[in-house]
C-alpha cells in the first residue's frame, strides 16, 4: 500500500470514529441531521432559505454552514430566522466529524428538531467524509447538465435523497429529468428523489414533510 493511500485511509477511520461519537450524540439529543451536497451555487442555501420559511411554527431547526471564504451563507440563514454557525475551512473541500464537534461547541445551539449541515460546495471530496448525520442529501440543479449522476457516482450512490433542484428553469435549459433520475435509481435503488423550486415553491412541500416525518420517528 502507498504512502498516501495509507496516510487518507488513517484519516478516514480518524473521522469515522469522531463521526460515531456525534452520531450517539445526536441520537441522545433526537435530533435529525442532514448533511447537503452539491456543486457551487446549485441551491443549498436557497432551499434551506424556503425550508426556514415552511418550517417556521412547526418544528426547531439550526444551521452549520461550510464554505472556504466568507460568513455569507450563515448570515443569509440567520435573516431567514434560523441559528446558523458558519465554519470557514480556509481551502479545504470538505467538511470534517471534527470540525462539526467544534462547530457545536462553540454555537452552543440550543436542543433543534433538525440540524442542516451545509457541506462545502462539490460533488466530490465530502462523500467519504461522515459528519454523524441520519443521511446526505444530493443537490443537483437543473442547470448543471444531465449527465452528472453518472459522471460523480459515489455521491448519487451514498446520497438517501436527491434534490432536482431549479425545476422552474426546466423550460430554458435543456435537462432531461427522466434521465436523471434513472441514474440515481441505478446508482442507488432505494433513492428517494424530489424535485424542488425554491422559486415558485414547487415540492418544497414534498421535502419539508420528508424531514418532519423523519425527525418525528427520530424523536419516537
Ligand atoms: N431560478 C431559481 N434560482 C434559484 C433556485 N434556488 C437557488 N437559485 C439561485 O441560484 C443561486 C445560487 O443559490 P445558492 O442557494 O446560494 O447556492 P448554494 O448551493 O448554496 O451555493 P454555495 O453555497 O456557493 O455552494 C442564487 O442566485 C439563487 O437565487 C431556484 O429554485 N430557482
Ligand atoms: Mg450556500
Amino acid at each position: 500500500m502507498s504512502f498516501t493511500v495509507d496516510v487518507r485511509r488513517r484519516a478516514l477511520a480518524a473521522n469515522d470514529a469522531e463521526a460515531e461519537q456525534l452520531r450517539r450524540r445526536f441520537a441522545g439529543e433526537r435530533t435529525l441531521v442532514t448533511n447537503l451536497i452539491s456543486s457551487p451555487g446549485s441551491g443549498k442555501t436557497t432551499l434551506l432559505e424556503a425550508t426556514a420559511r415552511r418550517l417556521a411554527g412547526r418544528a426547531t431547526a439550526a444551521v452549520i454552514e461550510g464554505d472556504v471564504a466568507t460568513e455569507l451563507d450563515a448570515e443569509r440563514l440567520r435573516a431567514a430566522g434560523l441559528p446558523a454557525y458558519q465554519i470557514l475551512t480556509g481551502g479545504a473541500c470538505h467538511l470534517d466529524a471534527r470540525q462539526i464537534g467544534k462547530a457545536l461547541t462553540a454555537a452552543a445551539f440550543p436542543r433543534v428538531d433538525l440540524l442542516f449541515i451545509e457541506n462545502v460546495g462539490n460533488l466530490i471530496c465530502p462523500t467519504t467524509y461522515d459528519l454523524g448525520e441520519d443521511f446526505k442529501v444530493a443537490l443537483l440543479s437543473v442547470a448543471e447538465g444531465s449527465d452528472k449522476p453518472f459522471k460523480y457516482p459515489a455521491i448519487f450512490a451514498r446520497a438517501e435523497v436527491t434534490v432536482v433542484t431549479k425545476v422552474d428553469l426546466l423550460p430554458h435549459v435543456r435537462f432531461d429529468l427522466p434521465a436523471v433520475e434513472r441514474q440515481v435509481l441505478s446508482l442507488n435503488p432505494s433513492a428517494t428523489l424530489l424535485r424542488t423550486s425554491s422559486a415558485t415553491g414547487e415540492g418544497i412541500d414534498a421535502w419539508c414533510d420528508l424531514l418532519l416525518e423523519r425527525a418525528a420517528r427520530k424523536r419516537a
